[in-house]
């Protein structure tokens, strides 16, 4: 049997168990926390958002080499950053416009990955990304990462977005899946490296007035990463 044989049924396993009220975590794939975050905790975690950006502001990244816009916007928290500019992809501890550091990672995002990540240190980046109502995200693999082992999780405020994942190559067939204000994922273990992206948002669906946040914003994304290798004598946790 395939990898992707494999992958793909950890996946779509993975959706069915989700249908449930509190999904459990899974080192072997793909998690899908349907609803994790009630409309409080989603309306705290925009606060939280929206303080982060007044400090370090949205940026437009650049494709490495051809220098095309993203069409989304990005910022970050935590002691690193991911950036992407005509020299490539990378993390960095300062904001590439402001030249400050980043900003502390909120509690609430750091009890968020306690709960969900299964990995024994703290994330060390929040890729913050903001979605116009056109805006999607090509398919592609998180691997600007030193450390594979820790997972990325990832939760999605405001409009629903279709989301797709695949496998290890980006041709590997994909399965969709509606992503709404207050699902966080979990990707992890066999699915880790798996080729995945937004095709794009379903307007008018958002239950958060993302306005403050930004005029034309209609979804965020915040992606928590463990970006070196933990130490577990020095990072872990009990
Ligand atoms: C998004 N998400 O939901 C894009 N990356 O807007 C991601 O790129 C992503 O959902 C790694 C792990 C989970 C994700
Ligand atoms: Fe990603």
């Amino acid at each position: 049997m395939s990898v992707l044989h494999a992958f793909e049924r950890t996946v779509v396993s993975q959706i069915i168990r989700a249908g449930l009220p509190a999904a459990s975590q899974d080192r072997a794939g793909l998690v899908y926390h349907r609803q994790l975050l009630s409309k409080d905790a989603q309306m705290a975690l925009l606060s939280d958002v929206c303080a982060l950006v007044a400090l370090c502001p949205l940026f437009q990244p650049l494709m490495p080499r051809t220098g095309k816009p993203f069409s989304v916007a990005m910022t970050n928290c935590g002691p690193l950053g991911w950036v992407s500019d005509k020299a490539g992809y990378r993390y960095q501890p300062l904001h590439p416009v402001t030249g400050a550091p980043w900003a502390a990672m909120p509690p609430s995002l750091l009890a968020l990955w306690r709960e969900v990540s299964g990995y024994g240190a703290d994330p060390e980046a929040c890729l913050i990304n903001m979605y116009a109502a056109d805006a999607k995200m090509g398919s592609h693999q998180d691997r600007d990462e030193s450390d594979f082992d820790a997972p990325v999780v990832s939760i999605s405020l405001g409009d629903a977005a279709t989301f797709h994942v695949g496998g290890l190559k980006r041709t590997d067939p994909k399965v969709r899946f509606r992503l709404e204000s207050g699902d966080v994922i979990v990707l992890g273990g066999a699915s880790r490296l798996a080729f995945h992206g937004i095709d794009r948002l379903h307007g008018g669906t958002s239950p958060l007035d993302l306005a403050g946040f930004d005029p034309g914003c209609r979804r965020i994304n915040l992606t928590l990463r463990r970006v070196t290798k933990a130490h577990p004598l020095t990072e872990g946790r009990p």
